[in-house]
């Protein structure tokens, strides 16, 4: 089973993580996990940050000569923004006055970090609680999304909405969707395409006001969220289980999805509308084609009983706005008790674009766990061998309507 861990401040000298578990003779190397680096940097609405750092990982461990060699995988990732923070993030102690950070920002952890762990600089809350920490994060996913594309399973994202700017008409979207998840690359056919939009969005109309809400945003000296949707096909029949709480694979993906910063809001399918319907205008039927069964329609979003169904992983997150405002809402001055306006902080305008790809990748260990549990295997190859003699697929359909 995999194991991953982070560590790294946002501008310490490096963000690190270790991922254990993944099984030997799998092909990986920096570029693969690079280039998921680079889509999560992209997007309108990012912050200065952005543009100092070229993250890029170097792997130091776990790999030889291309292949996965069965022990843990570790990696780095410089951050080339620590250059303008030396003393400021020194791990010895410095002789220097640091200037204390002590007006936390309404809706980000600055306030409740600062008494949990009893800091006399919040500082020290912002570089843990950054968004910054799923680069490593990333970096690690793109090691188990590797593995899945082994095995056939893609994965792909795109921007529903930011703001209020989105799509009205889900019937449209889905079957452009349905039509994406059976080109060559399934669901990753989505994310290839959102990609070319400076939003990730597919919609080009709906891009463009996206683009404007977030240029009113950052003229307001205010800040945006939005919807992600995030698509797996491949998938055998079967990952996850119902018999224990622990065990069902929407409350795993719901975990992953929901300890990505700002993230507020989960969905699997679109659970939330079809709270409001009818049963009967919910559930997908089961019928009979060519004595095959299939499902006609995917409300249930691709699992069952937390199990998957053979139909496409459909996953929806909310991510509310970024909590450092340019134009800041009230807060307290900590060192004087006096009201004040809460800090401002270099940050992003929206990072919703940057939080789809985040999203893709997070699941990529929750399923790679799953299929490591159902098939095993200590090497690629073992697991393909017992994969493909296992696996047992479903028919792939999206629509929802
Ligand atoms: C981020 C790096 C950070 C922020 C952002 C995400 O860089 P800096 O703090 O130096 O500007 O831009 O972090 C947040 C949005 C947050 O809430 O902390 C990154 O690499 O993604």
């Amino acid at each position: 089973m995999l194991r991953l861990l982070t560590a790294g401040e946002s501008h310490g000298r490096a963000l690190v993580g270790i991922i254990e578990g993944v099984p030997s003779n799998l092909e990986l190397n920096a570029e693969y996990i690079n280039h998921q680096l680079h889509r999560r940097q992209q997007g309108y609405g990012r912050g200065g940050r952005m543009k100092i750092e070229t993250d890029r990982v170097e792997i130091l461990t776990g790999v030889r000569h291309g292949k996965t060699i069965g022990s843990p995988i570790s990696l780095v990732i410089w951050n080339r923004d620590f250059e303008n923070w030396g003393e400021k993030m020194a791990a010895e102690p410095v002789k220097v006055e640091i200037e204390k950070v002590l007006i936390p920002r309404p809706g980000h952890a600055d306030l409740v970090g600062k008494y949990k762990y009893g800091y006399d600089d919040i500082r020290n809350v912002i570089e843990r609680a950054s968004a910054r920490e799923t680069a490593m994060r990333v970096a690690l996913s793109a090691v188990a999304r590797r593995l899945l594309s082994e095995l056939g399973v893609r994965i792909g994202s795109h921007v529903f909405s930011i703001g209020n700017a989105g799509y009205k008409d889900r019937e449209e979207l889905d079957s452009m969707l349905a039509k994406m998840m059976k080109l060559e690359h399934g669901a990753e056919e989505i994310a290839i395409e959102a990609d070319d939009s400076e939003v990730r969005c597919l919609d080009k109309s709906i891009a463009d006001r996206m683009i404007q809400q977030i240029k009113r945003a950052k003229k307001l000296g205010d800040t945006l969220g939005g919807i992600v949707e995030v698509f797996v096909t491949g998938l055998p029949i079967g990952l996850g289980s119902y018999v224990e709480f622990d065990r069902k694979l929407d409350g795993q993906l719901a975990q992953a999805m929901m300890s990505i910063h700002a993230i507020k809001g989960v969905e699997i399918g679109e659970g939330f509308r079809n709270a409001t319907l009818f049963g009967s205008e919910v559930h997908d039927e089961i019928l009979l084609r060519n004595k095959k069964i299939v499902r006609p329609t995917n409300r249930a979003g691709g699992l069952e009983g937390g199990i998957t169904n053979g139909q496409p992983l459909w996953i929806r997150a909310a991510m509310k706005p970024i909590s450092t405002l340019m134009k800041p809402l009230k807060s307290i001055d900590l060192s004087k008790m006096k009201t004040i306006e809460a800090r401002r902080e270099r940050s992003d305008f929206c990072a919703v674009p940057a939080a789809g790809v985040v999203a893709e990748n997070v699941a990529a260990p929750v399923l790679a766990n799953a299929i490591l549990e159902k098939f095993g295997g200590d090497s690629i190859g073992e697991l393909k061998e017992r994969y493909s003699r296992e696996a047992f697929f479903g028919s792939t359909v999206v629509k929802t309507q």
